[in-house]
């Protein structure tokens, strides 16, 4: 019998049906970040990274043209299995012609390149405005600028990304996420913490007021506790844009990297899951502060997973990652980190939650503890190969090798 047979076998023992973890698997959508294949740099190259966020590193080979982001996307898409979506920034905008329109002014046309690629794939987009990088973020802020014409900049900058979603969704057919995250924030504590935040709360409004399909356009908001120069107040925290969203009728989001050390995303995901239809996340690691390292196959992410798998979760959650690492190669960062959400998501599905449930119901605490530690020493690794060979991906034990010949052939020329 084949390995994964034995596992098969040894999984279904505890009421565990493989076969249908692997299909769930296969059709949970995962939305890959443009933004690790070339550090968050954009093509519009309006200025330099700002916002209280950070890449470190210098690993050859980052991708400098949109032609080169797309050999990278295609070469990553090339080891993932399962479900894909694409996730750009409004500074990914290709711009024909010699056209230069600001982010006020951007439109569909200057995505092409990522419809004509989403097409190729079958696969859906989600978007993000781009509330950074660029010289009108004036004193660190955007949609909460007390300067009129620096916020109409911006409410004009989320309309279009609203507008360049709703095209994206109708184009590939598939839902699209268009998320919020503006850094607005100050170094010092600020004279008025209530100011910025009625400001920016009119701003998302007159934003959200520009008419978008709900059933296929998402907007979501995204908080932050702090970002780098930005560490005494945060206009988009926590407490704002959960109220907002839920004021708003659009989709709260949650990044791992966002909240204080020993909170946790995992416990998050269900309490809002009472409060929200659709919940949204953006899965990172962060070591010490929100620094946006690879996920890795660790307790937080699996954590996190086994909340998006219980209960069928994962109908009502829309899944990215983001993280930017450019310490290593960014194609092994990228597929790296999503392979290992996806395993941890594996796990997830791995669990007999029923059974775990009753034993909790049951306040048979040693029993849940138990087998829980149990479950951990199962032949994971190799349904996991099962999944990779089934989705004709490479394993992981070939993956570095995949990812070394496109170095050598491909990345190492970019100099
Ligand atoms: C920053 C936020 C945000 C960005 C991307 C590039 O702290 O996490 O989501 O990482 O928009
Ligand atoms: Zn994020």
């Amino acid at each position: 019998m084949d390995r994964y047979e034995q596992a098969r076998e040894l999984y279904a023992g505890y009421g565990i049906d493989t076969e249908k973890a692997l299909k769930v698997l296969a059709g949970i959508p995962i939305s890959l970040h443009c933004w690790q294949a070339d550090d968050i740099k954009g093509f519009s190259a309006d200025s330099s990274l700002s916002g209280g966020i950070q890449v470190t590193g210098n690993y050859p080979g980052a991708a400098r043209t949109p032609e080169e982001l797309l050999c990278d996307y295609r070469k990553a898409f090339s080891m993932l299995a399962g479900k894909k979506k694409i996730n750009i920034h409004a500074s990914y905008a290709v711009q024909k012609n010699g056209v230069k329109k600001d982010r006020d002014g951007i439109s569909f046309e200057d995505f092409e390149i990522w419809t004509d690629f989403a097409g190729e794939y079958g696969c859906g987009i989600d978007f993000n405005p781009t509330f950074f990088s660029h010289p009108l973020v004036k004193d660190n802020l955007t949609l909460s600028s007390p300067d009129e014409s620096v916020r109409k900049f911006w409410v004009d900058h989320g309309k279009a990304c609203i507008k360049i979603a709703q095209y994206f969704a109708e184009k590939t057919g598939t839902e699209s996420v268009v998320n919020f995250w503006m850094p607005d924030g100050f170094k010092d504590v600020p004279a008025d913490r209530r100011a910025p935040r009625e400001i920016m709360m009119r701003s998302l409004d007159e934003i959200l007021a520009c008419g978008y399909d709900k059933t296929q356009v998402f907007p979501t908001l995204e908080s932050k506790v702090f970002g780098i120069g930005l560490e005494s107040c945060t206009v988009g925290s926590s407490e704002f844009s959960l109220c907002y969203a839920a004021s708003r009728g659009i989709v709260p989001l949650m990044d791992n990297g966002h909240y204080h050390p020993t909170e946790s995303v995992a416990d998050k995901i269900p309490t809002l899951l009472l409060f929200f239809d659709r919940i949204a996340l953006h899965i990172t690691r962060s070591i010490r502060w929100d620094s946006d390292h690879v996920v890795t196959f660790d307790d937080e992410t699996r954590a996190i997973a086994e909340q998006i798998c219980n209960d069928e979760a994962y109908k009502r959650i829309f899944i990215a990652l983001d993280y930017f690492d450019a310490s290593i190669n960014r194609i092994a960062a990228w597929v790296s980190g999503y392979r290992n959400l996806q395993k941890a998501l594996l796990a997830g599905l791995l669990m007999p939650g029923k059974q775990m449930l009753e034993y909790q119901n049951n306040a048979d605490f040693t029993r849940l503890f138990m087998l829980r530690e149990e479950l951990k020493t199962l032949p994971f690794s190799d349904v996991w190969n099962r999944f990779c060979e089934e989705n004709s991906v490479v394993s992981d034990k070939y993956l570095y090798g995949e990812v070394k010949k496109y170095e050598d052939e491909i990345l190492s020329k970019r100099v």
